[in-house]
């Protein structure tokens, strides 16, 4: 039996790509900060090869900013996060973890420095704009917080940076991971990082005008014909083998950022003022109970999870898987779930209680093997 249709409603944003994807065929959305996000193009398998293979377009325009501008923009943003910003650069990226009080996941952002007094977080599912403008009015400070139209466009894979050199030309080869530059299309200066969330290598367009979007779709499209460019969008497969977590899927409100396996990020030991920091050391200092790890689980082909599968060691349940996919690559399954600490070592072994039988499973290392081609 079919599922039912999710009705695609004026509550659900549409994006300025939604009618090229849709003309294309695309066969799955899910919904990401109230606006469509495709899951699968022409299927999750093929998507997974072409993307490792070639180079894809992403409407990712739901990866939605939450802006900061004014003079308490450099202090609202460390505050929004246990990432220490005091040496991040304009010009920067980083990873920027947000949490609550009690070191609890609000989202997973990227920062983007534009200027001491300019910053975007490229957020994850969660209205982070509440949480910050919340923040800002609480506490008196002097900055705007907003949600601009602006709409990322990511270029992944091999070829993604052959392509992004003819459109807007070689300077992009320059532009190291994670930092960005504004460059032009069409008399318009834009945004480019060198980021995005496929282990691939790529590209992430910051686009501000729904009219031109439409037009820089289509030179991309036009300039990787010969490198058999096509729509894509973030693959599970690959985001698995890549260990890339999804906010409100693997990783909740439920979770602490070091329950998130978030470590390197977080500064732990910086004298800053972040939300949560304390929290956090406490926890560090406590030890944690449970923590996000990758894990292969044996037999044949798993099914679609809609819902966490039930972890046990012997009569003991010890946590759950939230994502899991067969890997053509690896010929195994490949997962990520929340574990009980004492079962979290690489080589433990775990029954995971799948919709359709019991099976093996052990912790592995993430990255997969061969998963990052950056
Ligand atoms: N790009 C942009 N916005 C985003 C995402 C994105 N917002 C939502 C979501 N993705 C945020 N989550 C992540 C998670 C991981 C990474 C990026 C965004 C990522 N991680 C690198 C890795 O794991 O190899 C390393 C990051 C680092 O070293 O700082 O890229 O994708 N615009």
């Amino acid at each position: 039996m079919l599922p039912p249709a999710l009705a695609i409603t004026r509550r659900i944003r549409s994006t300025p790509w939604s009618s090229r994807i849709e003309d294309f065929g695309v066969k799955a959305y899910t919904v990401y900060n109230h606006m469509l996000l495709p899951t699968q193009i022409r299927g999750v398998e093929e998507d997974y090869h072409h993307l490792r293979s070639a180079v894809q377009v992403w409407d990712v325009a739901c990866e939605r900013q939450a802006e900061l501008r004014g003079p308490d923009a450099a202090r609202l943003a460390q505050l929004l996060t246990v990432r220490d910003l005091r040496s991040l650069r304009a010009g920067r990226c980083a990873y920027a973890p947000m949490v609550d009080d009690a070191g609890r996941m609000i989202n997973d952002p990227v920062a983007l420095k534009l200027a001491d007094d300019h910053w975007w977080f490229s957020v994850a599912d969660s209205d982070v704009v509440l949480w910050a403008g919340g923040l800002a009015r609480g506490m008196g400070l002097d900055v705007q917080v907003c949600e601009p139209e602006v709409n990322p466009l990511a270029v992944q894979g091999p070829k993604a940076e052959t392509v992004m050199a003819t459109v807007f030309g070689e300077a992009v080869r320059a532009i190291k991971f994670f930092g960005f530059e504004r460059l032009d299309f069409r008399g318009r200066s834009w945004v480019v990082a060198r980021s995005g969330w496929s282990a691939q290598g790529g590209f992430e367009i910051y686009v501000d005008d729904d009219e031109l979007a439409a037009v820089l779709y289509d030179e991309l499209m036009a300039a990787g014909a010969a490198f058999d460019i096509g729509p894509g969008c973030p693959n599970l497969i690959e985001r698995i083998e890549a260990g890339l977590f999804t906010y409100g899927t693997d990783v909740t409100r439920e979770h602490t950022a070091l329950e998130a396996s978030l470590d390197r990020y977080l500064a732990l030991d910086a004298p800053i003022d972040a939300i949560g920091l304390d929290a956090l050391r406490s926890q560090r200092a406590a030890g944690i109970s449970r923590r996000l790890v990758g894990l292969m689980i044996d037999g044949d082909r798993v099914p679609h999870n809609r819902n966490g599968w039930d972890v046990e060691h012997g009569d003991e349940r010890v946590g759950s898987v939230t994502s899991a996919v067969w890997s053509p690559r690896l010929s195994t399954n490949v997962a990520l779930g929340m574990l009980r600490i004492d079962h979290t070592s690489v080589g433990a072994e775990v029954t995971v209680l799948a919709p359709d039988g019991e099976r093996r499973a052990t912790v592995v290392e993430v990255p997969f093997p061969g998963s990052s081609q950056r």
